[in-house]
């Protein structure tokens, strides 16, 4: 393909923007003379923009003149019909090209690695080579020697069918390698900025000049110097964890068939060197450790791909737009290792972390340096909040007295080049010990090492200890969890020093008078606690599903107010002359249910009130459209003013019936509520998270009994389910086991898909949502179109290991009702349950009026006047005459 073909295609490129005389139609206005210089070296590399990757061609034959044109225009439009929004042009979304950065020190390993690249990468597919020399001048044996690659000494090949060649096979290869010469070496970080700065600039001049599409998303290829590739399928392996598979391509939304995609995109691909199911973690000395992938990773994928806590350094494969948005790149961090350290806890704090792929084979990277006494505490000071930095420096090296830490730590924040605010926006360090890297996670649960006597400073003694206090104090809760019989096998067994600690943690708790039923105490086993303090994951609101909600006047930014309706409850009208009476006449199954069977808690929850206790907060949401905005009053009239919170996410805002318009991804309809449920989850996270101990979602036809809603919450069975399962919390826990609560239903009847149904809703703690929505949405079916919401929400739940709860009440009564009362109190299991989906479905269920709790929390299906004829009958409100 040439360049006279490739403009004739885009007739927005311009006069003369095309391979060889296209300088002279770029904008070079703004750029400094340096940049410009570095602009004409690099003859714009154009493998542009037509489709031989989709149709396999090689590189020449697409002539768009001629009579073929026309035919495979058509046969291409058709193509592009079925696969809608797939860009088939250039590389578009789903072949984007690559850009590979390649810092060294010396020639020999530049060119090692470049000519890896020529060997195993479709040049098509090959943006730009920037390649730094570090700490050299101009090299112009280098240049000479790479002049040759790119004019074809390396047997290389174009397009999806390999025709591997030397030479020039066809007119031209266009220049693909840029060299950055650093005659005054600036470290490994700062040269990668540079370098990506440079492509970041260069994608853009491709853009405005019509020559590459926008939705082109550049994959970035970041390789030590002397690293090789050593595998062809490197970069569609890297592709497909990357980038969003083309939405058609599974149009399923059936929940088994899209079970085995693999949905999740990675952030970061780091290129595999050592065996496979082996990976790579950092010690307490920040030095690489290699461990095995536990056997769980690799079933999930067949061993295909592994998440890796750490990158060793070699290659590493992300989107450019992912590295050029790191929260925190510090260009100052002149060794590579303390630069791929920064690089992995940005990819893993504050992004989705980095996973392995087998096909992406390289050679060994270089061995990773020490970490020296400054840039461990600048890695603390970043990544750590102050206790956790205490203890993990005292692990990185007992000697050090605390003193010289508390300097080096405030010498590594008062640097310029310190980044800001990272800890708010980014996950927590403990988490990232707890759940990823886990061989360092003594340094939060553990004593470190004692000083040694000789070199403690007595006089400063006192304040380290009470240092240490404070941290015991902190990570109290953590251990706590851990000593209610869970994750015993993934830890080791405490030393001896903790014991001593936790026999007095374990004098003041208390057991529940009724242990959980066995079924719910594994359930509750199998999550893992999690701290429940509050980060900050919005990302500044720009991006679903963190993008807020617009006002009543469509601007956006909108931040209702949750609490109005519970301290202004709007009055029950429900006179006693009206037919509104009449409609409790009826003695029909709503009747018996709501009347004979279910008792409203009120009694208890005035007790409480009177007691002084904290009560629980309670967070009430309820979706809706706009249409459907009529049913609203009836609920706030209802039971909603009850509940602490309430919110209706809904398609417009309306302040005086405390409807929210959300903001999501994709349309407004049915089929995609996965879609506006993480949006509106994200909303109640970032607004009202701190505020609520429980958060409960339904439609615009659940009926719910708060009092009854309270009385469970509240109760020793739940507050211990939320405590680990065996004990009662103390109340000033910092961990909490996720709780998922609702209905529970098995999906076609199979037991190891169950999920919570969304009729009558479900209910989460502070754990739970926090879990959903920093860990779940962000890695789990973030893009899916699909109605189902319940079973994603279920399944993004399973996937960290958290199962619905049993809600059942002792005697085995159903508390969360997908159904009317009266459907309930009626219903019998058919002969054959396989011709009913209830039946199918449920789980160990009662019938008649047996089958619902009397503490009865939810109803489903509740329309239009029934909100309040239930509620009149459930509170005692129907006149005498009716009652
Ligand atoms: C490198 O070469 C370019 C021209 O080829 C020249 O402008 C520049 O000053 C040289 N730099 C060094 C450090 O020699
Ligand atoms: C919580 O309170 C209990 C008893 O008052 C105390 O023993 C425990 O150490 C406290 N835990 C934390 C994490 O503060
Ligand atoms: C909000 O809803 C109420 C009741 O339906 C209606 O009267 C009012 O006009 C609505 N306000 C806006 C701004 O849409
Ligand atoms: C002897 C010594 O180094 N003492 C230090 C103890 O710590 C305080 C601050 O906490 C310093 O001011 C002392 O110099």
């Amino acid at each position: 393909m040439t360049s006279v073909s490739s403009t004739k295609r885009h007739p927005n490129s311009g006069n003369g923007v095309g391979l060889r005389g296209g300088r002279g139609g770029m904008d070079l206005q703004g750029m400094g003379p340096e940049v410009k210089a570095r602009l004409f070296l690099f003859v714009a590399c154009l493998w542009p923009l037509w489709v031989m990757a989709l149709y396999g061609a090689s590189a020449r034959g697409v002539d768009v003149a001629g009579p073929n044109a026309a035919m495979k225009t058509s046969r291409m439009m058709k193509l592009r019909n079925v696969l809608d929004r797939v860009d088939i042009m250039g590389y578009g979304p789903t072949h984007p090209r690559v850009a590979v950065i390649i810092v060294g020190d010396t020639r020999e390993s530049l060119l090692q690695s470049v000519e890896s690249i020529y060997r195993t990468t479709d040049m098509n597919r090959l943006f730009l080579i920037c390649a730094v020399l570090d700490g050299h001048g101009n090299d112009s044996t280098l240049l000479a020697e790479l002049d040759k690659i790119e004019k074809g000494s390396v047997p290389h090949w174009h397009g999806l069918r390999p025709e591997i060649h030397i030479g020039k096979s066809h007119e031209e290869h266009s220049k693909k390698i840029h060299v950055l010469f650093n005659p005054h070496k600036r470290g490994v970080a700062a040269s990668r900025t540079d370098a990506a700065d440079f492509i970041s600039l260069l994608q853009h001049k491709h853009e405005s000049a019509g020559l590459k599409s926008p939705q082109e998303d550049l994959i970035l290829l970041l390789l030590e110097g002397g690293t090789q590739l050593t595998d062809n399928e490197w970069l569609p392996a890297v592709t497909t964890s990357l980038i969003v598979p083309p939405p058609l391509i599974h149009t399923e939304t059936n929940d088994d068939a899209t079970e085995n995609i693999a949905m999740k995109l990675a952030n970061a691909v780091a290129l595999r060197s050592q065996d496979h199911g082996e990976r790579m973690a950092a010690d307490e000395h920040l030095q690489l450790v290699q461990e095995p992938v536990p056997a769980a990773h690799m079933q999930q994928s067949s061993g295909q791909t592994y998440l890796t806590p750490v990158w060793n350094g070699g290659g590493l494969a992300l989107r450019l737009d992912t590295f050029l948005n790191f929260p925190a790149q510090d260009a100052s961090l002149r060794d590579a290792w303390a630069a791929n350290l920064d690089v992995t806890m940005n990819l893993w704090l504050c992004g989705d972390g980095i996973d392995v792929v087998q096909e992406a084979l390289i050679t060994q990277p270089l061995a990773p340096t020490k970490i020296n006494a400054d840039l461990a505490a600048r890695f603390a000071a970043v990544w750590m909040d102050d206790k956790s930095a205490q203890k993990f420096l005292q692990w990185f090296s007992p000697s050090t007295k605390s003193l010289d830490w508390e300097t080096k730590l405030t010498h590594a924040r008062n640097s310029p080049t310190f980044p800001k605010k990272v800890q708010s926006r980014c996950r927590s360090f403990g988490w990232y010990v707890e759940e990823i890297n886990t061989v360092l996670s003594k340094i939060l649960t553990e004593e470190p090492p004692k000083r040694d006597e000789g070199e403690a400073d007595t006089s400063n003694e006192s304040s380290s200890e009470d240092a240490q206090a404070v941290a015991r104090k902190i990570f109290g809760g953590a251990k706590a969890g851990r000593q209610n019989g869970r994750q015993e096998e993934e830890h080791k067994a405490p030393p001896a020093q903790e014991e001593s600690s936790s026999s007095k943690d374990e004098d003041g708790r208390k057991k529940p008078t009724f242990p959980l039923r066995k079924i719910n105490l594994e359930i509750v086993q199998k999550a893992k606690p999690i701290d429940i303090k509050f980060v900050d994951v919005s990302g500044g609101h720009k991006e679903h599903p963190h993008m807020g909600a617009n006002d009543e006047d469509g601007k956006i930014g909108y931040i209702h107010n949750e609490a109005i309706l519970h301290r202004n409850p709007p009055t029950f009208h429900f006179d006693s002359d009206k037919k509104e009476h009449m409609a409790c006449a009826p003695r029909d199954n709503n009747w018996k249910m709501m009347t004979k069977r279910v008792k409203v808690e009120s009694e208890y929850d005035q007790k409480m009130e009177n007691s002084g206790v904290k009560r629980d907060k309670i967070f009430c949401l309820v979706y809706t459209t706009e249409e459907s905005h009529g049913k609203i009053p009836n609920i706030r009239e209802t039971w909603a003013s009850k509940c602490d919170g309430f919110m209706v996410g809904s398609t417009k805002t309306n302040s005086s019936l405390g409807t929210v318009d959300i903001l999501h991804e994709g349309k407004e309809e049915y089929e995609n509520i996965w879609q506006k449920v993480r949006s509106m989850w994200s909303y109640i996270y970032d607004n009202y998270y701190e505020k609520y101990d429980w958060f409960h979602i339904g439609g615009d036809d659940l009926f719910m009994i708060v009092e009854n809603f309270r009385y469970y919450l509240e109760s020793e069975e739940i507050r211990t389910a939320g405590n680990g399962g065996m004990y009662l919390p103390f109340g000033n826990e910092t961990m909490q086991t996720p709780l998922l609560l609702g209905r529970r239903f098995a999906y076609m009847g199979d037991m190891n898909n169950i999920f919570d149904s969304g009729g009558s809703g479900y209910t989460m703690n502070k754990a739970a949502l926090k879990a959903l929505v920093v860990n779940g949405f962000p890695n789990y079916f973030p893009h899916m179109h699909t109605f189902s919401e319940d079973t994603m929400v279920a399944r993004v739940f399973r996937k960290m290991g958290v199962y619905p709860y049993d809600t059942k009440d002792d005697n085995g009564g159903e508390r969360y009702m997908p159904f009317m009362p009266g459907h309930h109190w009626s219903y019998h299991l058919p002969k054959d349950p396989s011709k009913d989906w209830y039946a199918k479905y449920s789980i160990d269920i009662k019938e008649g009026p047996e089958h619902s709790s009397p503490q009865s929390i939810a109803f489903h299906y509740v329309k239009g006047d029934d909100m309040k004829r239930l509620y009149a009958l459930a509170y005692g409100l129907c006149s005498d005459e009716y009652k």
